[in-house]
């Protein structure tokens, strides 16, 4: 099989900018560890050619430093230690950049809601996705992450790394991530902690909360454990062997034959926010392997509109997630422009059209290619943290005054239709964990607020200047709309009765 190359459904401009400046990741081997070889003098051709008959898969051989790298494979120690111009072998570790964020001293202030959570009706259920585990199959978390997400929320312990080529475990590098999607991914479902500046917004030189502080930023299962898994090498590059190694070593956890049997038996959900054009019916059965196994799969339906949907999310078998927004939120009142609109409580008329819109850019069912999209979630402008090499976004103008930029922005994508999605997921998960992948499907479909022909096709809306570059011309329910928007209450509802 052709191996596909996939990449993440964040908004396409930070992506292309990743990957135009990242190359792919170097080829590491399974069943070996990372090494520096100390010498006495740099390495000559002949002693790299002993360490490589010594079983030292070279990497890097320096040309003025007396070491070279490499991936050293279970018992080649002594084979290598012994060599005589090898002074030492020591493992090659990881270090992080040393800054330190000054603590303000404050006890961070919750925020009650945003309209991500209230555009899905998060706030009329008492479920916390307490006991369930979201798997994050993702580029994993940036060196700063515990300054976002709550460590006692984040299983680390558990989590592991795929990238490389072929799937193979490089070890370390999770919690070495470039790219900042998988920390934005997590705080969608459990939360974040908002160090709020007044550039954070963006929009305008404001506080995006109305006043400088921290904040606790609700997450849609704000009690749900993230199990967080690399498998996109700098945050960019998914090569389907790691994404298949993330779900391999998820489904150990769920049959408890992973090196800790600890969650046996227990509620698991799979995001994916991340897709590409390669399909075929071998990969298909993968995912139903998954669902067979009572792991729970989450995928986002790919920011390709009008064109179809990426893959694995188009899968009958994956729940898919496209993505919508609230168009009430920013019309209106002149008080609403400010940069705290996202924390407005907007009144609620389910039965007016223009209530919704979808996205243009939300990729678009093919029934013809056996392609399925389920559902729709908020995924339009949402406030996340979004770090970008530890800093999200470019220095405000003028520049903030400690001249940190943003780590926040207001970020679009079905990257966080489907957290969203698998956050509702969750909720039923933790009133009823027995549930299965079919089971969870039907539940969001038929709980899913439809949405009406004559709802917004949004290309653009400015917030602040009520400017639409839209047309009602979305032609819904159907290829764009799936069974339509997600409502957290009623899926808890049916998910306890079932
Ligand atoms: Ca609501
Ligand atoms: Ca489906």
């Amino acid at each position: 099989m052709v191996r596909a190359f996939r990449g993440l459904f964040a908004t396409a401009i930070l992506v292309a900018l990743l990957a135009a400046i990242l190359a792919p990741a170097a080829v590491a081997v399974s069943d070996s560890r990372p090494v520096i070889v100390d010498l006495g003098a740099p390495a000559t051709a002949e002693q790299v050619a002993q360490l490589r008959a010594a079983g030292l898969n070279v990497g890097v051989v320096y040309k003025h430093l007396p070491a070279v790298s490499g991936n050293l494979p279970q018992g080649r120690t002594a084979a290598v230690g012994n060599l005589p111009f090898v002074k030492g072998i020591r493992a090659d570790t990881v270090r992080s950049p040393d800054a330190q964020r000054e603590s303000l001293d404050l006890t961070p202030i919750p925020i009650e809601t945003n309209y991500f959570l209230d555009f899905i009706d998060r706030e009329k259920t008492g479920a916390t996705g307490e006991g369930v585990y979201v798997a994050v199959l993702d580029g994993g978390l940036v060196p700063s992450w515990r300054s976002y997400l709550d460590p006692e929320k984040v299983r680390v312990d558990l989590g592991r790394s795929f990238t490389g080529r072929n799937g193979n475990p490089v070890p370390y590098t999770l919690e070495n991530d470039r790219g900042g999607h998988g920390v934005a991914v997590a705080a969608t479902v459990i939360g974040y902690t908002l160090w709020d500046k007044r550039e954070t917004g963006q929009f305008l030189a404001e506080p995006a909360s109305g006043a400088p502080g921290i904040y606790t930023v609700p997450g849609v299962a704000p009690d749900a454990t993230i199990i967080p898994i690399k498998v996109c090498d700098i945050g960019v590059y998914c090569w389907d062997s790691s994404i298949y190694s993330g779900l391999d070593y998820v489904m150990s956890l769920k049959l408890g034959d992973a090196a800790n049997g600890e969650l046996m038996g227990k509620p698991i959900v799979v995001n994916l926010s991340l897709g590409g054009s390669g399909h075929s019916e071998a990969e298909e059965n993968l995912f139903k392997a998954v669902a067979a196994s009572g792991v729970l799969v989450v995928a986002s339906a790919g920011n390709s509109g009008p064109n179809p949907m990426g893959w694995p999310g188009a899968y009958p078998v994956v729940i898919s997630a496209g993505a919508g927004g609230w168009r009430k939120q920013w019309y209106g009142a002149e008080d609403r422009i400010n940069n705290q609109w996202w924390m407005d409580d907007v009144p609620e008329d389910a039965a007016a059209i223009d209530e919704w819109f979808m996205v243009w850019w939300s990729a678009y069912e093919n029934p013809d290619l056996g392609q399925e999209l389920d559902v729709v979630a908020t995924g339009r402008f949402m406030l996340l943290p979004y770090l970008w090499s530890g800093k999200a976004t470019v220095p405000a103008d003028p520049a903030p005054p400690d001249g940190i930029p943003s780590e926040y922005t207001f970020i679009s994508g079905t990257s966080f239709s489907a957290p969203t999605t698998t956050g509702v997921v969750a909720l039923m998960l933790s009133v009823n964990p027995d549930l299965t992948q079919a089971q969870a499907e039907m539940i969001l479909r038929m709980t899913a607020e439809p949405i009406p022909a004559g709802s917004w096709d949004a290309g653009f809306p400015i917030p602040h200047a009520n400017t639409w570059d839209a047309s009602k011309s979305l032609g819904g329910p159907g290829q764009q709309t799936g069974w339509g928007l997600v409502q957290a209450d009623d899926a808890v509802t049916m998910a306890m009765g079932l």
